[in-house]
């Protein structure tokens, strides 16, 4: 057999699938009416009009077979729930906390926590800010200052770990403010406004070798903290070896508390949780859950939603699980390269991220280009992506006046365990598709702005 012998061996999904979901197609007639009604906003959309639905790998994971028998064990008591006892177990064996209070999803964490630790006046110093993060800090009174290495603001850097935090910059803010003025530092791993950027190990250590003696505690955004893991067994020196159970836990070691959206890496469709070593913290939260989600042995979820996410979370620490996971989203990150099309280089854990100023050099930045973007890939294919630019970025609290990022970015984010190659193959022709079409395509102006997370509900027409 004349068969040419291919030059690596492919790898495969580690599951098989057993239920599946039918998809609706639609004509791109049919979808530049939606988008219309949709106010060239992806987020209004019905999903039903959606063909390939990658807005988000938030809450749209598939579960396994276990997780969904583990729903039938749900101990729907209001006290003392089983499934918290189990959840809690997974969180201190697979992230190291001592102490859990449960959150309907990750934004009740940072609500807690930040009305916990912030006070009017303080400044919180952090590796990019997050939507819902940041928010919750202002509200607080808090004022987010970004201290992410300068290389994660160039869309077209390929340094290995764009989520560092720039040290010297740290120090500064430090310095500025007084440490008595700094709650906590923020950090996230793997960054999901520069692109699913991972942090290493080294620097976190740093972080911590900075922040210990000044006595400023470490808060760790853990949603994708599985897939920073990953990175650093692949980049990293001296994590080759290592298991990314065993990376997560030493990550998470060096910070004081996290908070989570296990809509992400624990592969559940709701869920989250504030966990701490600080025994005083976990008494006020354990508290204060009971006043905006629940008691604090379900804090906003039903007992077999904690059952799912204690599953999950053993899942999801599988390094077949998360080799393929972030295999397939470079596997459609490299087509897209192969073919000069601008994404955030290197390719994300979660979702590649086309760099929208780079494909509409000449629309301003006024004018939403990433939310154009969004909108032409949409009536192109019906593949639903997400604005993660000026659009996400709103506007300053104290000037009123609107942000405009360094970063103006289209997010194609892929669910875990949902689509297969084949689908990948679609997305990226669509992208290429849109790519050619670039010189023709034209801005947006806002014509509906919401006050808080203006970009899940404003709507454009065009400029
Ligand atoms: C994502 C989301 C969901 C989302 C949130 C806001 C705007 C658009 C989409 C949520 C995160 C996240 C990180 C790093 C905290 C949350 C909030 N991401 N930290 O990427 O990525 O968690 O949604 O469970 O409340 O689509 P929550």
């Amino acid at each position: 057999m004349a068969y040419p012998k291919p030059s690596r061996r492919s790898w495969a999904e580690p599951w098989k699938i057993k239920m599946v979901e039918p998809i609706r197609m639609t004509t791109s007639a049919d979808r530049e009416k939606f988008m219309v009604e949709a106010g060239y906003n992806t987020f209004l959309l019905r999903s039903e009009d959606v063909y390939i639905d990658l807005l988000t790998d938030s809450g749209t994971n598939a579960m396994s077979d276990r997780q969904w028998s583990g729903l039938m064990l749900g101990d729907e008591a209001y006290a003392g729930s089983r499934n918290f006892y189990n959840l809690w177990e997974a969180v201190t064996r697979y992230y190291g906390y001592k102490y859990l209070v449960p959150t309907h999803q990750g934004r009740g964490a940072e609500h807690i926590l930040s009305k916990i630790m912030i006070h009017a006046g303080d400044t919180i110093p952090g590796n990019m800010y997050f939507t819902t993060t940041r928010l919750h800090q202002e509200l607080a009174g808090g004022t987010f200052v970004d201290v992410i290495i300068d290389e994660a603001h160039d869309p077209a850097n390929a340094h290995p770990f764009k989520g560092n935090v720039d040290l010297a910059k740290l120090r500064h803010v430090i310095d500025e403010a007084g440490p008595g003025k700094i709650p906590y530092v923020s950090i996230a791993g793997t960054v999901n406004m520069a692109g699913g950027q991972p942090q290493s190990m080294e620097n976190l250590r740093a972080v911590r070798a900075i922040c210990q003696p000044q006595g400023i505690p470490i808060v760790l955004d853990a949603t994708r903290a599985v897939e920073n893991a990953y990175f650093i067994q692949q980049r990293e020196p001296g994590y080759q070896s290592k298991k990314v159970a065993e990376i997560l836990k030493e990550y998470c070691s060096y910070t004081d508390t996290c908070t989570m959206s296990a809509k992400k890496d624990a592969l559940v469709n709701i869920g989250g949780w504030l966990a701490t070593n600080e025994q005083g913290l976990f008494e006020e939260a354990r508290n204060m859950v009971v006043v905006y989600e629940g008691l604090h042995t379900y804090g906003g979820l039903a007992g077999r939603d904690m059952e799912a996410m204690a599953c999950g979370i053993a899942e999801s620490v599988q390094d077949d699980h998360i080799r393929a996971r972030i295999g397939q989203v470079e596997y459609l990150g490299n087509h897209l390269l192969d073919w000069g099309i601008p994404i955030v280089q290197p390719i994300g854990g979660h979702a590649v991220f086309l760099d929208a100023k780079a494909f509409y050099p000449h629309i301003p930045q006024s004018q939403y280009p990433a939310q154009a973007l969004a909108c032409y890939v949409y009536i192109d294919s019906g593949v639903r992506t997400m604005e993660r630019g000026a659009v996400s970025a709103g506007r300053d609290p104290k000037t009123g006046e609107e942000r405009f990022p360094n970063l103006e970015l289209v997010r194609v984010t892929i669910p875990r365990r949902v689509y297969t190659q084949a689908h990948m193959d679609v997305v990226a022709e669509s992208v290429l598709e849109v790519f050619e079409q670039r010189e023709q395509a034209r801005g947006l102006k806002m014509t509906y702005e919401p006050k808080y997370l203006r970009f899940f509900q404003a709507r454009f027409e065009p400029a």
